[in-house]
């Protein structure tokens, strides 16, 4: 458009955006278009249309950060981020996200698919909720995603044109290396957390280990530009059904190390595990479902590693790791070798971004409802102190974390503690 960026609202919308084609056409006349402001998160707005032949989602923008308010403002140029990187997702792994139905750069709107009767994920978690295929929709998303977006698969130059693309998400990936790697460890300004966490709080912020982790970490997220990452792939950027599983919001993309999005959706896995006790009724009930956490826990990896493992078989195109180095060792066992290589290498960065993410989404500005929920404030402090631990045991000990059943034996301690 030629208009310069201006905030839509529930009453300019229609006369906004209703001449464009490809909306009018899918939802009818926008003289009788309903439109409601339904936006939850941290950063834009987000609008819900619905026409006399159907709705959408009108995603827009806003030049600050909606949590905080116009005292910190953000570029506008993260919609440009997430379109581009919702129409490759939707390449690399199809029907996984929303389709789009329009972009306009300027005014920062993302018009896309309204996903009903989805809710999103963290809600359903919070309150017992099952999904049939969830592990194995977001292992497959992660390996597809990841692998396809990498050095393993993409024509080089291509790859290479996308990480510097990507890479100038710069105030998005700084909203990151603060608020997830750094913030945590020292007293910053917005962090928050449980007042009752004190102690715990100071032996964390005094420990160097974990200090070092976090920072080698952080480290690895800002120069690893391995493939390009969903780069905020929390139980908030998924919506399901009981039997589907999408996943939005991909603003914060970027280049990355493949690790980051599987850890982060880990880690918010065992946040809605130990944060169960707050919210189950009947312990019976509760043990069950935590069980089931666990058990999607060790799917989404199973299914990681599954598919991961197949693409390298069978779509290893590009520059890394090229079958014709190994067609001397029969039955390409060097490719095998390398591929348990990476796998172990991604395991290692996995476990270390997911201790991290335990912990940012307790200390720093940015909560998760799983705790935040949970009104009893004693209840509340006891259960984040042992999300906190077990984040600390899974930065600082991930390179000797070998396999995903010291993880499951690691939170079932740490539930009872
Ligand atoms: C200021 S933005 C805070 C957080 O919200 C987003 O969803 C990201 O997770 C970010 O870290
Ligand atoms: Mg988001």
């Amino acid at each position: 458009s030629q208009q310069a960026y201006e905030a839509l609202s529930p009453e300019t919308l229609a006369a906004r955006i209703g001449a464009i084609e490809a909306i009018r056409n899918r939802i009818g006349d926008p003289a009788a278009w309903t439109v409601r402001e339904v936006g939850d998160g941290n950063l834009n707005l987000v609008f819900i249309v619905d026409g006399p032949d159907g709705s959408v989602v009108v995603k827009q923008a806003l030049p600050y950060v909606r949590l905080v308010g116009d005292s910190w403002p953000l570029p506008l140029k993260r919609a440009f981020f997430e379109y581009n990187a919702l129409i490759r997702q939707a390449e690399r792994d199809p029907g996984s996200v929303p389709e789009v139905f329009h972009f306009d750069e300027e005014q920062a709107i993302v018009v896309m698919e309204f996903l009903a009767p989805h809710v999103i994920l963290r809600k359903v978690l919070i309150e017992g909720g099952r999904v049939e295929g969830l592990a194995e929709m977001l292992g497959r998303f992660c390996a597809r995603t990841l692998f396809r977006g990498s050095d393993l698969a993409m024509p080089t130059a291509r790859r290479k044109a996308d990480a510097a693309m990507f890479l100038g998400n710069v105030e998005l990936c700084d909203i990151t290396e603060n608020l997830v790697f750094s913030d945590p460890y020292f007293e910053a300004e917005m962090n928050h957390h449980t007042p009752a966490l004190d102690p715990v709080v100071k032996l964390l912020r005094e420990d160097i280990d974990l200090k070092i982790a976090s920072q080698h970490m952080k480290a690895a997220f800002a120069t690893n530009a391995e493939t390009m990452l969903h780069g905020d792939l929390h139980s908030g950027s998924v919506m399901v059904t009981e039997t589907e599983t999408k996943v939005i919001d991909p603003e914060f993309a970027t280049y990355g190390p493949m690790g980051f999005d599987v850890g982060m959706l880990i880690a918010n896995f065992l946040h809605a595990y130990l944060s169960q006790p707050g919210h189950a009724e009947t312990p019976g009930a509760r043990d069950a479902y935590q069980e089931w956490i666990l058990g999607v826990v060790a799917d989404l990896w199973a299914a990681f590693e599954d598919e991961f493992s197949r693409l390298w078989r069978s779509e290893r195109t590009g520059i890394l790791y090229q079958a014709s180095l190994f067609e001397d060792q029969g039955h390409a066992r060097g490719a095998e070798q390398a591929r348990l290589e990476r796998l172990a290498a991604i395991w290692r960065d996995t476990l270390g971004f997911c201790g991290i993410e335990m912990h940012r989404r307790i200390l720093s500005l940015a909560h998760n409802a799983d705790f935040e929920k949970i009104e009893d404030e004693a209840t509340r402090a006891r259960l984040e102190a042992r999300a906190l631990m077990m984040g600390r045991t899974l930065a600082v000990a991930r390179g000797e974390i070998t396999s995903m059943a010291q993880v499951l034996d690691l939170a079932r301690a740490t539930n009872k503690e």
